[in-house]
Parts: structure tokens; C-alpha cells; sequence
């Protein structure tokens, strides 16, 4: 039974609100890949806001849940400057859907009418390189490669350059993200992040990091990782649609502050949009 639906049974049968409802709801919220922590927080506040108004009703009491799960959950609104050199860098571990979030990404900002360029530099393989030219050719958009094995630093280094001769546009930066070997990881990310941070413009570079919603309270744990390496400015949530749970980006949002800019729902170019903290809420919860 998917999340949803989970809670709208529990407002169903408990027809006096007591501990039970919320040690039942506490559980659900769990369930649903809010976390632990998190949902325990969630509780006590919700809790301590029915006793405030003493107002028990199931209507009011889902309102006031929805309200704070809002309010743990930030979006990030994406602001692209004309020409100017827009570095947008893409996180996250292997399979979570970076190569085609890139992608998904350049036909967003294309349609925007940006000038935009897709850099290659996950060099670990070179499927993903082909993988991204055969998305350039049929969204008309360049991509820059190099050998597969060589620096991906260079290629953001050759890719901003490129950009920069054409007038500015949107860079979109996919990177490895091979966890497993996180040392190597880490270094290879530090070392692309000067790169960019130095050739975009002020204020025009960000990270962003690509969660898999099917991977649980596990995605938390990745996000510190990236976190700590070099900083996550928001989340791409991708596989929406192949989720029953989905909480994570409450999470996301109250254990490590890092709101939502975009959320997936399939594997088209078009199945991209921006991220609407009210809107996920509410399918959410119901
Ligand atoms: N259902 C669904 N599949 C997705 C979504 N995003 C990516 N995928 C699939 O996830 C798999 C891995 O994607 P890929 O972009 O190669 O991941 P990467 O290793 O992070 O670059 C591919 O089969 C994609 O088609 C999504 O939003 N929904
Ligand atoms: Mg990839």
C-alpha cells in the first residue's frame, strides 16, 4: 500500500485522536522514507500544536501535518543569466539518473532559448560519453568529450571555454559518481569544482545533486557524502514515478537544509519539472 494511502486509512479508523493515532502515524511517516529523526520532530510539533488549539479533528489535524512537512521542504527557484557563463554541475552515484537528467535538463533551458552545451565528464566510461552524444544529436545540443580515462576537469576546463567563445549559456556538467571508491571520488570532485567555480561567472555556478527516490534513507546518506566533498546547492529527485514512498526531500530538507529544484517522473526528455514544495506535499500526503 503506498504512502498515501496508508495515512488516509489511519485518519480512517482511528476515530479519536490518542497516542495510538500518532504512534501509528509516527510509523507511517517512517515507512513513507521521512526518516526517523525526522518524523519523530514532526510528531512532537504536531502534537504539541493540537494540544495548543484543542482542536481535534482529523481535517485540522492533516492540514497541520501538511503545513509542517511545507515547512521542512524548501525549493530552489533556478535563475539563469544571460550570457554569462552558467556552470550547473550534476552529483550523485552511479544509476541514480544523472546522464539523463543532463539531458533532460538541456531540453528544459533549450526550450528557455539558452545557449546550451553538455560537458562530458564522467571519462570513466565510455558508454556514458556516447551515451550523452547520442542525446546532444537528437536534442540538438553540443556536447564536449574527451577520451574516455582522461581528466574531467579539463573537459569542464574546455567545455566553459566554449561556452565563453559563443557568448555565454548554460554549461550542464555530468560527472561520475562512482561511491564505492570514495577517496578517488572525492578528489576527482574537488578538483572539477575549482575548475568551475573558476571559469563561471559570479554567482552563475551551482551543484546539484541527482537523489533516486527508489533508494530510500539511503539517498540521505549519499547527499552528506557529496555535501561534505564539495557542497550541494539543491536536489534533482528522480524515479518519482517508480516510488510508493517519496518522503525523502522532507528528510533532505530538515536534516541537512537542501531544498528540491527539480523533480523527475519518467524517462523521457520531457518528464522534468520544477520542483513545487505545495504540490509535492500534497500528492504526498493526499
Ligand atoms: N522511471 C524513471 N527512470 C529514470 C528516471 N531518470 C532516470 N531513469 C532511468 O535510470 C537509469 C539510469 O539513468 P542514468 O541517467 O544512466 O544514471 P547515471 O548513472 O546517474 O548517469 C536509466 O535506465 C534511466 O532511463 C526517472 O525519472 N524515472
Ligand atoms: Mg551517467
Amino acid at each position: 500500500m503506498g504512502f498515501k494511502n496508508k495515512i488516509k486509512k489511519l485518519f480512517g479508523i482511528h476515530n479519536s485522536i490518542n497516542e495510538d493515532f500518532f504512534d501509528d502515524l509516527t510509523d507511517t511517516l517512517i515507512e513513507g522514507d521521512i526518516g526517523a529523526k525526522t518524523s519523530y520532530e514532526i510528531i512532537e510539533q504536531l502534537q504539541q500544536e493540537c494540544k495548543k488549539e484543542k482542536n481535534n479533528e482529523p481535517e485540522k489535524i492533516l492540514e497541520k501535518l501538511k503545513n509542517i512537512l511545507c515547512s521542512f521542504v524548501e525549493e530552489n527557484k533556478i535563475h539563469i543569466e544571460k550570457n554569462k557563463i552558467n556552470v550547473l554541475l550534476v552529483l550523485g552515484v552511479n544509476g541514480v539518473g544523472k546522464t539523463t537528467s543532463v539531458a533532460k535538463l538541456a531540453n528544459f533551458f533549450k526550450k528557455q532559448e539558452q545557449n546550451v552545451l553538455i560537458c562530458a565528464a564522467d571519462t570513466f566510461r565510455a558508454a556514458a560519453i556516447e551515451q550523452l552524444k547520442v542525446h546532444g544529436e537528437n536534442l540538438g545540443v553540443r556536447v564536449v568529450s574527451h577520451q574516455s580515462g582522461s581528466d574531467p576537469a579539463a573537459v569542464v576546463f574546455d567545455s566553459c571555454e566554449s561556452c565563453s567563445a559563443s557568448g555565454g549559456g548554460v554549461v550542464l556538467v555530468d560527472t561520475a559518481g562512482r561511491l564505492h571508491n570514495k577517496e578517488n571520488l572525492v578528489r576527482e570532485l574537488k578538483k572539477i569544482d575549482r575548475i568551475a567555480k573558476s571559469k563561471a561567472s559570479e554567482g552563475c555556478y551551482k551543484k546539484i545533486l541527482v537523489i533516486d527516490s527508489t533508494t530510500g534513507q539511503n539517498a540521505l546518506r549519499q547527499a552528506e557524502v557529496f555535501n561534505e566533498a564539495i557542497g550541494v546547492d539543491f536536489v534533482i529527485l528522480t524515479k518519482y514515478d517508480s516510488t510508493a514512498k517519496g518522503g525523502i526531500l522532507v528528510s533532505l530538507g530538515r536534516e541537512l537544509n537542501i531544498p528540491c529544484g527539480f523533480i523527475c517522473t519518467g524517462e523521457t526528455y520531457d518528464d522534468i519539472a520544477i520542483f513545487d514544495t505545495k504540490k509535492y506535499i500534497d500528492e504526498l500526503i493526499g
